[in-house]
């Protein structure tokens, strides 16, 4: 007695904990009937009937069962008796389709765990006055009524000995409305990275929810995951024309439905040109605008120009993809490209183009004989080298075009002025070029000297600028000598009317003279012989020596390839060659080297650029 009084008192508190969790909001479906008792069940407890719970995560029953000592008269479980027990500890459960929450069939297979039952009865209403009673048995077929929606089951056993009835139930889902995809989509066509396409799929339907993907593509990728939200905005950096859009609807028991429309995506064409110069005659400029395109029309594409950047365009619109402008001699422009597709769609390129374009001599493609095993040994062996076709500036760079360079590098990338001090030392007393009142200034009378104290680096960073490089030393080696194994470019003898060297007589007194000198003509009484280079350069083996672009190796010339060799992959010292002001006359033979550190300058190096022939 006591035990039950006092597990009763321990009841009360819990049936308090329960009366708070049914008073929670249950979901969807909560049914209960009057309690039960029932006296001397094959358990020998009490049984009692309480109420079935489903919710959309969980599908349950329950029926608790107390135990108690058979016959106990002081017993008075009537009306609220308490509810504790978990659910899992039941002994008789209704399990639905394996308890999945949603059918698609209106026939149903039911599971039923009711150890010692006898009969039980099923339907659809919760006192049972649809059902039968009929043997038990552990599963059983069930109609579900015809329409889609929640559905409950009731079921109710019998237990041998006694009048004992106990009621059931589960709830099931019957979904058989397929679900509708649908979709809008505003606007219908736009342009790439810049429209934003609102897709909104608020016409798709389910009643039980849907859950939406999309691809937007049509390449039958999805990409999006699965998700609630009915509205999507979507950007396409890409065009290409028409894109087919797919909408994936799913509805909770898996259903699916799909609806696809075709939007229209532009894109902008995409202009570029090349530009490059006549080497026949620098000044003339050819545009070339091949290298434009457009996702929906390939190249067809109409071009129109702006060569001065005034905002004015200096042309029509028109299918030519190249077009030819004249240019004054290093005259710097921003040239404006504008192109335009064939739904008028436009997009500009711009770029700064610089008509640097020296004189220049064609060296064409050929073998000849580099180096010499008479003098020194850097020189040796002496070997046959191909080198293909190439243009070389007939003249070295001078002071008043290395200044011009500076003005415009500064001007161009303002942000890296502090380049100059590595490309040049203006520093040096020997140097011409000055920096005076915000400009880089030439000391009067030396703009067609040669540019000296630029390092290896500013000679590289002249001919970069002007889209040229420096020339090989094999490419420098030929110009200079050309296919005969002379000594020195104009032949093979060598006196003061020829070239400066140091006390070489001419009336700069060991110093520069102006680039192209030694041309024939008389200066000021000093009578100069005509001394180019086999192919027509000048002071290539005097003057100033010149920065090539190859690392300098002592006896690069054992290794080196036939076919246009281009120096060691690294070293310490850039290749110098020519003789100069500073050097006897046998530093003006063709065949010399020098070598300095790259970052280093000097009184008596210089430089001049070469292009590739073909680019
Ligand atoms: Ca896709
Ligand atoms: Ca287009
Ligand atoms: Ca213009
Ligand atoms: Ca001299």
């Amino acid at each position: 007695m006591k035990k039950i009084a006092g597990m009763l008192a321990a009841m009360e508190s819990l049936i308090f904990i329960l009366m708070v969790l049914l008073s929670l909001d249950l979901p969807i479906s909560c049914y209960s009937k009057p309690q039960q008792l029932v006296e001397n069940s094959s358990y020998g407890r009490l049984g009692l009937l309480r109420s079935s719970i489903w919710n959309s995560t969980r599908q349950d029953t329950s029926r608790r069962i107390l135990p108690v000592t058979p016959g106990d008269s002081s017993l008075n479980l009537t009306g609220s008796l308490p509810a504790s027990i978990p659910f899992s500890q039941l002994p008789i459960s209704l399990i639905i389709n394996e308890g999945q929450p949603y059918t698609r069939s209106s026939s149903v297979q039911l599971q039923f765990v009711a150890p010692e039952a006898v009969a039980m009865r099923i339907g659809n209403q919760p006192d049972l006055s649809d059902g039968q009673w009929e043997p038990f048995r552990h599963t059983k077929q069930w109609n579900l009524r015809a329409d889609s929606g929640e559905q409950s089951v009731f079921c109710q056993f019998r237990y041998p000995d006694s009048s004992f009835s106990s009621i059931i139930s589960a709830t099931i889902v019957l979904n058989n409305i397929a679900p509708i995809a649908s979709f809008k989509v505003t606007p219908d066509s736009g342009i790439a990275g810049e429209t934003w396409f609102t897709f909104d799929a608020s016409d798709s339907e389910h009643p039980l929810g849907l859950m939406l993907r999309w691809d937007w593509d049509g390449d039958g990728q999805f990409d999006t995951d699965w998700s609630s939200q009915r509205v999507q905005q979507q950007q396409y950096r890409f065009g290409g024309g028409k894109k087919q859009v797919r909408l994936e609807v799913q509805d909770p028991s898996g259903w699916t439905a799909t609806a696809t429309t075709t939007i229209t995506v532009y894109s902008r064409p995409f202009p570029e040109f090349s530009y490059s110069q006549d080497v026949q005659n620098p000044l003339r400029i050819t545009f070339n605008a091949s290298g434009s395109g457009d996702y929906e029309d390939g190249n067809r594409l109409q071009f129109r120009w702006d060569f001065n950047s005034d905002s004015t365009w200096d042309t029509g619109w028109s299918w030519e993809q190249t077009i030819i402008r004249e240019f004054q001699p290093f005259e710097t422009m921003y040239v404006t490209l504008e192109a335009k597709d064939s739904q008028g769609l436009t997009n500009r390129y711009v770029a700064l183009v610089t008509n640097g374009f020296d004189d220049m001599v064609f060296v064409p493609a050929g073998e000849f004989f580099m180096g010499s095993d008479s003098f020194d040994i850097d020189e040796r062996p002496v070997h046959q080298v191909f080198v293909s076709d190439f243009w070389i500036d007939r003249f070295p760079v001078t002071n008043q075009k290395y200044a011009r360079f500076l003005n415009d590098y500064v001007q161009r990338y303002v942000d890296r002025s502090a380049d100059i001090p590595r490309f040049i030392d203006l520093n040096a007393s020997e140097s011409k070029i000055r920096y005076q009142a915000g400009e880089y200034v030439v000391e009067p009378n030396y703009e067609d000297h040669p540019v000296i104290h630029v390092t290896w680096y500013g000679a590289e960073a002249y001919c970069h600028f002007y889209d040229k490089r420096l020339p090989t030393e094999a490419e420098w080696e030929k110009a200079a000598r050309g296919p005969d194994q002379r000594c020195f470019p104009w032949g093979n003898d060598i006196d003061g009317s020829r070239a400066n060297y140091w006390d070489s007589g001419d009336p700069y007194d060991n110093e520069t003279t102006p680039v192209g000198f030694y041309n024939g003509r008389n200066h000021n009484g000093f009578h100069t012989q005509d001394s180019p280079g086999f192919y027509g350069t000048y002071d290539m083996g005097s003057n100033v020596k010149e920065w090539v672009a190859d690392w300098y190796l002592r006896n690069y010339y054992a290794q080196s390839p036939f076919k246009d060799p281009s120096g060691p992959s690294s070293g310490n010292r850039k290749a110098v060659r020519g003789g100069g002001f500073l050097f006897h006359a046998n530093a003006a033979r063709v065949t010399s080297r020098y070598s300095l550190p790259s970052d280093r300058s000097s009184s008596f190096i210089g430089f001049r650029c070469a292009r590739s022939a073909t680019k």
